[in-house]
């Protein structure tokens, strides 16, 4: 039985990409028909109890790992010269012990999901069509997904281990649906319907241990690597009925970007699709080059926060 915010769906009914009507005036396809009239999850819809149920068969030592980077990390510039300050936190002693509150508390500074209502796609409007004024109804609010939960089979791709000694975290390799494929096999895992990708750049374990890290450092005109932006690799994920990508990069996506084709544009707002951005999957890549095992259970709780644009993911891989 599903939980009061859990629709039973059928992910076999998901059409694929090119059966997906076109954006009328652009040669985008979008999925609003897709999950209903009024629907607030999008792909987060592909997580029904049947999926959660068999992925947490992929526990098999009772182990977990947090994908969490520390709240205060990486530092933002004060100067707001990045848009996200890094907050302040006040501590407050009290008779009884302590309390504390977090000052300019940026919800996508540090490890993050993007709710439907991050992106717009122009004057087209936020995923459905929805409007500004129908946002600050509720609509589209990262406190949908909060009250779903995100859990399921989740599949880690380690680019730097599949390149190997040659790998350049300052190239901007991108990763279309070949390359996904190619280190996936590498790896000994296949995608499955309904999969979590999350995706190991190693930009970040660099970013946070070099001597160029700091405030006003983490620039996306700067090459990195990271997601595919291209068309072919948006019908990929799509057919490959992807619920969402999660990257441990400043983007997701591979910086910079290539005008109209990146696919923050896509997937957040026609196919009703998150985006995972600044995640840590260093502990979990160690394991998993140990065991040899990418496959995992994960589970993330975004903030319940009505009308929320973003959210930290509170987010912990189970093997
Ligand atoms: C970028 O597009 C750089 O990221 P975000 O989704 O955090 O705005």
């Amino acid at each position: 039985m599903a939980g009061s915010n859990q629709k039973q769906f059928d992910i076999n009914s998901v059409p694929k990409y090119r059966d997906l009507p076109l954006l009328e005036g652009t040669e985008e396809r979008h999925a609003w028909d897709v999950f209903g009239p009024g629907d607030n999850l999008g792909t987060i819809n592909y997580l029904t109890p049947e999926h959660v149920l068999e992925s947490m068969k992929l526990v098999k030592r009772g182990v977990s790992f947090n994908l969490d980077l520390p709240l205060d990390q990486p530092e933002r510039p004060q100067d707001g010269s990045e848009g996200r300050v890094s907050y302040t936190h006040n501590i407050y002693r009290t008779r009884g012990g302590g309390d504390d509150s977090l000052d300019n508390f940026y919800l996508q500074s540090s490890s993050q999901f993007d709710s439907l209502a991050h992106v717009r796609f122009g004057s087209r409007g936020f995923y459905q069509g929805v409007t500004d004024e129908e946002l600050d109804t509720g609509r589209l609010g990262i406190d949908h997904w909060s009250q779903h939960g995100i859990s399921g089979r989740a599949v880690l791709i380690d680019l730097p281990r599949f390149v190997g000694p040659s790998f350049d975290v300052h190239q901007r390799t991108a990763m279309d649906g070949p390359m996904l494929e190619a280190i996936a096999k590498k790896q000994g895992v296949e995608f499955k319907p309904a999969d979590i990708v999350l995706l190991r750049t190693g930009w970040m374990e660099w970013y946070l241990n070099s001597k160029d890290q700091g405030p006003g450092r983490m620039n996306v005109t700067d090459p990195q690597p990271g997601l595919d932006g291209m068309r072919e690799t948006a019908e990929w994920m799509w057919d490959h009925k992807i619920t969402f990508f999660a990257g441990d990069n400043i983007a997701c996506e591979a910086l910079p970007p290539v005008p109209l084709n990146f696919q923050h544009r896509r997937m957040i707002p026609l196919f009703g699709m998150t985006i995972g951005e600044i995640w840590d999957f260093e502990e979990l890549a160690e394991d998993c080059a140990r065991d040899g095992v990418y496959e995992m259970f994960l589970v993330a709780k975004p903030l319940n926060l009505p009308r929320g644009v973003g959210s930290p993911i509170n987010a912990l891989a189970f093997k």
